[in-house]
């Protein structure tokens, strides 16, 4: 997927005349690189943070290297008025395509990425989940719905900018027996997309698997998402427990969210922050990270 569009993809992908796009670049509304050539040069998550910046709408999102789908889909209400029902009836149908227009339709017109996942992934997976209840059909209906929110979950991961290399690490997953997907991999794109190089390990990782990250990785943040309670909820709080202190002692945030956050009961207090949504996330990562430590680390970033 290229990387950087010319003036005349990003006018038809917007639908204004190349000169327009010319002039927002002399007036310093949109960065561009010149070419040795001295051609003009934007980067794709330029071009993306400018159209959501400017509330543009995309005409034609293929010369922005995106599915034809995201120009198809009309989001009802837009980002003032989530309608995760609409997300909700793609998911239930298996329409892959559509549901990842829509998911894309609605961060092009300025949602963030933290938004996406509260209010619209979120409650259209709740909704989702109370399927199997009634019918068979409701667990292979959440397995491809689950499909679906990863694929358009990494669609982000090419268009968000690199991270640049002195960025933040943060590393985290999902703890042993704890089988769910979307949570985690959502917390890693929340962060990416606020400037940090994120690792996500994945579900079902024993808590020591995520101290021997942290060790290679060097993170400025560490994120658990948890999903399910273990049989033994006792012994996990003393895993917790020394998680939160090997962390602590070599500076890193400790954030925990998911389902089933709150219910740790662990003996002595926790250091880790806990989080119930993406925005919390952000909110936290803003305030105690990145904002203290390195400013800059969420430039270049499209969030
Ligand atoms: C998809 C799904 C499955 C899939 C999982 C596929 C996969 N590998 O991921 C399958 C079909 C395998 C499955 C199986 C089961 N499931 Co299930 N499943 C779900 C469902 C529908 C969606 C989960 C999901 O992905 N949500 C999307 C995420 C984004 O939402 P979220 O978890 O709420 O996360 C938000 C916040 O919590 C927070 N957050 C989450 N993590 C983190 C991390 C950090 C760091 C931060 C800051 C924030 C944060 O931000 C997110 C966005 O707002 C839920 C419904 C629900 N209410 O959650 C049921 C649900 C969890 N499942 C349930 C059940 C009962 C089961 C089964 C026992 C039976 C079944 N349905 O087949 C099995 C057991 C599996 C097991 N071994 O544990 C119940 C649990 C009930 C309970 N009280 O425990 C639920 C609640 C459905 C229901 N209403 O009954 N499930």
């Amino acid at each position: 997927m290229r990387s950087t569009l010319s003036p005349r993809d990003l006018a038809t992908a917007i639908g204004v005349s190349e000169s327009s796009i010319k002039r927002w670049a002399d007036d310093g509304l949109l960065a561009v690189a010149r070419t040795a050539g001295g051609h003009r040069r934007i980067s794709r998550a330029e071009a993306i943070r400018f159209i959501r910046d400017q509330r543009l709408h995309v005409a034609d999102p293929v010369p922005l290297g995106l599915p034809e789908i995201t120009g198809a889909v009309a989001v009802s209400g837009g980002p003032a008025h989530p309608d995760a029902g609409q997300l909700f009836d793609l998911l239930s149908r298996g329409e892959s395509g559509l549901a990842r227009g829509l998911i894309l339709s609605v961060y092009l017109q300025g949602s963030s990425i933290a938004e996406i996942c509260d209010q619209w992934i979120a409650p259209a997976m709740h909704q989702l989940g109370e399927l199997w209840k009634h019918s068979d059909r409701g667990v292979y209906i959440e397995h491809r719905a689950t499909d679906v929110c990863i694929h358009a979950l990494n669609q982000f991961r090419s268009i968000l900018a690199e991270p640049r290399p002195e960025a933040p690490a943060a590393v985290g997953g999902a703890p042993a027996g704890d089988i769910y997907l979307i949570p985690s991999l959502a917390a890693a794109i929340v962060l990416a997309s606020e400037g940090f190089r994120a690792v996500n390990l994945g579900p079902d990782t024993p808590l020591n698997a995520i101290e021997s990250a942290v060790t290679e990785y060097r993170p400025r943040v560490a994120w658990l998402s948890i999903s399910t309670m273990p049989t033994n909820p006792n012994e996990f709080a003393g895993a917790i427990e020394t998680l939160d202190a090997h962390l602590a002692q070599r500076g890193v945030k400790f954030i925990i969210g998911g389902r089933c956050a709150r219910q740790i009961r662990s003996a002595h207090p926790l250091r880790a922050f806990v989080c119930s949504s993406m925005s919390e996330l952000v909110a936290f990562v803003r305030g105690a990270v990145t904002a203290g430590a390195n400013a800059s680390s969420k430039v270049g970033s499209a969030n």
